[in-house]
Order: structure tokens, then sequence, then C-alpha cells
């Protein structure tokens, strides 16, 4: 609902007008944005974007994560996922461990699955390769949406080959889509503080760049709550709002609270539920080109995930099933939610459920009510 009186208020009728009008906003906006006393007025704003592009609509998917590794080169000190090799508490799954994770029953529904793990030392490309025609052949109607950009690069190096070589192989072998994993915050800034060894911003948007000229959609995160300021928030989000006019290739955004417990990070502290809920509405407002924003419940816990849903974002993200890289870290939140768990917290926050499939489609069951036609929205 647009009051202009309580944007007058607020001093923000210019944003709000722009809002209305579909007019990009500044990073001095956004900045005015994360300043304003009222996190109702932004997200009120946020949902405005929100229903114009989704209407009442709500996604969740039924997916599960697998993490195949925790063993990596990087060490950065947010992460208390990683461990060196040989480090008490490294892990590496073999292939019918994967494969097993796959034939469970709880399993059985799911129509994507995410796989993630470390920057291993030693893993050739050929271990990945064979990981997705398993999968692909035991699954066949699986999306794989797996390794961060970071891993793309890291499988590069480790092969003396280019970006797009590795995505070609990858591809060849059932690789649908690329997580937003690893994108942290692009300062170099931060970035030489808490990730020294980890591929540098731009070269987390030079491979996205390359994945989505081949056919391949992604995702993108920001890491955020732990050493950056607002504005290295506002130049990340628009970095990729800059590569998205370029390729039209990220399909949803995802902001990652930072968790602080296990970590290097000296004196870290969770986020507050008003930054995670101001962050997802100011995403939904600069990210005016990417179509969808997740409340990544597992990290924003559930409670602030079903609130987001007021604040800008359209999607919950999904059953999960197993997490490790959140809840190695102190998140509270279970390791899996079912169906009818998702469906409910969406209809209790007065929207519609629709399970989508990995691009976002709505995903029609014969054993449900049928799911909502695919409607063409005019925006992003
Ligand atoms: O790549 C690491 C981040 C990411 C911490 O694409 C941390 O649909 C919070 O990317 N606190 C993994 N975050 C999660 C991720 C993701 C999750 C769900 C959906 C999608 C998607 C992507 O978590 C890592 C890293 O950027 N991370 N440590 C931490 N302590
Ligand atoms: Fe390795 Fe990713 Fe953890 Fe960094 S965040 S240490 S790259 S697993």
């Amino acid at each position: 609902m647009f009051e202009p009186k309580w944007y007058q208020s607020l001093g923000l009728e210019d944003i709000a007008a722009k809002v209305r009008d579909g007019v990009r906003l500044s990073l001095e906006d956004g900045e005015r944005l994360y300043r304003c006393p009222s996190p109702l007025a932004v997200g009120a704003l946020a949902h405005q974007v929100r229903t114009r592009c989704h209407g009442n609509r709500t996604f969740y998917v039924l997916n599960r994560h697998i993490n195949y590794s925790n063993i990596c080169v990087n060490g950065c000190l947010f992460c208390a996922f990683s461990r060196e090799a040989g480090a008490p508490g490294a892990f590496q799954l073999s292939l019918e461990d994967i494969l097993g994770k796959l034939t469970e029953p709880e399993a059985a529904a799911i129509t994507e699955v995410h796989i993630v793990g470390g920057c291993h030392p030693d893993l050739p490309l050929a271990y990945f390769e064979t990981m997705l025609r398993e999968i692909r052949r035991i699954r066949p109607h699986l999306v794989i949406k797996a390794f961060t950009a970071v891993e793309i690069q890291h499988f590069a190096d480790r092969e003396k080959t280019s970006v797009g070589a590795v995505l070609a192989r990858l591809q060849a072998a059932g690789l649908e889509l690329l997580p937003g994993g690893g994108a942290e915050v692009f300062s170099p800034r931060v970035r030489r503080l808490l990730c020294p060894n980890k591929l540098s911003g731009a070269g987390w948007l030079a491979v996205a760049r390359e994945a989505h000229r081949m056919g391949i959609r992604s995702n993108a995160t920001m890491l955020y709550g732990h050493l950056e300021s607002h504005r290295e928030r506002l130049e990340h989000l628009d970095a990729l709002r800059c590569l998205q006019d370029e390729t039209g290739g990220f399909l949803c955004f995802i902001p990652l609270p930072f968790q602080p417990d296990h970590t290097l990070i000296e004196n870290a502290r969770a986020t507050t539920g008003v930054d995670d809920l101001k962050t997802i509405a100011v995403s939904r407002l600069m990210l005016d080109n990417i179509p969808h924003i997740k409340a990544y419940w597992v990290m924003l816990t559930v409670k602030v995930a079903q609130t987001a849903l007021h604040f800008g974002a359209d999607d919950l993200d999904g059953t999960v099933i197993e997490e490790k890289i959140g809840h190695m870290a102190g998140a509270e939140s279970d390791q899996a939610l079912t169906r009818s768990q998702l469906e409910r917290l969406i209809r209790d926050a007065g929207f519609e459920p629709v399970e989508r499939d990995s691009y976002f489609q709505p995903v029609a069951r014969p054993d449900q009510t049928e799911a909502a036609p695919a409607r063409h929205h005019p925006c992003p």
C-alpha cells in the first residue's frame, strides 16, 4: 500500500515514488533505507515490489542438500564447516554414500539436489563428472544444482584448464544450475580480512558470467552481519544487478545472515531480526532485475523466514533434509522441513504456497490439488 504521508514523514517520499514507478534505486537510496528507523516502511516498499512480481504466491521446492566433503584449502575465517585434510571432523563421502542419500525414502519426492563442498586439494574433475553421471543414472528427472563459482574456479585451477572447459564437462555430465554460495561480500577489504585465500569478488562474477553465457543459470548470495558496512552490502548488490543487466542469468538472490559459532571471527555476534528483515527488503528493492528473493529458513530461523515473506521475499527454499554449513556454525533451525510444514508456514503468513521446480516453474502433482498454472509477470 503506497501511503505518501507515511513516507513523507520518514523523508522517503522520493524513494517511495521511484519504487511505485519502477525506477532503479541508487546506492545512496539504499543507505537511506538502511538508516530508516521504520523497518515496516522499508518492508512495505519491498512488499509492493514482491506483490507486483509474484502476486500472492510464495514458492518452495522439494530438495535435498548434499555436502560431498568439508575438506578445503581456503580456511575462511567465517566458516565453521571446513577442515584441513586429516584434521578431526574432516569428511569425504564416497559415491555410494551420495547415491544412498538420493535413494532413501525421505528423498523420494525431491525434484532438486543441491551439492556443494569445500575446495578439496586432491579430488580430480573426473570424480565430479562420475558423481553427476551416476546421479543422472539413478534419478534421471532430478535437477542437479551443484558447485559454487568458487569450487568451479578451484576445479579449473587444479586441472590447469579454463572455467568454460570445466563447466562444459560438468554440463555434459548433468549439471544444470550453480548455487549461489561463495559470493560472501565482494568488497576486497572484507575479503582480505576474512577470506584472503578465496576467489575474489571479480572472479566470482566472472565465473557466473561464463556460466550464464553457456546457458547455465545460477543463484547469488551475500553473507552479511560480520565486518562489512552497509555501503559494502549495497556495492555487492549493485555488482550483481550490473551483471544481471548483462546476462539475465540469475534466478534468485539469497541473503545469508552470518552464524558466528565455532568460527574464527573474534567477538562475533549473530545478526538481529530487524537487520535480517531490512536486508531482505533492501535486497528486493535494489535487485530490480533478479526475479526471486529467497528467505533461507535454515540460517534466518523458520520464524524470521516466514516473517520475511512480508518484507520482499517470495521463496522459502525447501525441505533441505540435511544441512551442515549453517548448523556447524550454530544455526538453531531443524535439519529439514516437510512439504506440509512449508505450506502451513506460507498459508499462515497469508500467501498461496506453490511448489516450484528449480527454474521456479510450478510443479503439478497428480496426488495434489493442481498447482497454479505459470503466469507471466511483467517484472524482473
Ligand atoms: O557458500 C559459510 C556461507 C554458503 C557461514 O543457491 C555461511 O539456492 C552463514 O550458499 N554463516 C552456503 N553463512 C549456503 C548457500 C546456499 C544456501 C541455500 C540455498 C542456496 C541456493 C545457497 O554459506 C557458503 C558461504 O557463503 N557460509 N559460513 C556462516 N558461518
Ligand atoms: Fe572453504 Fe567455502 Fe568454508 Fe571458505 S566458506 S573455508 S571456501 S568451505
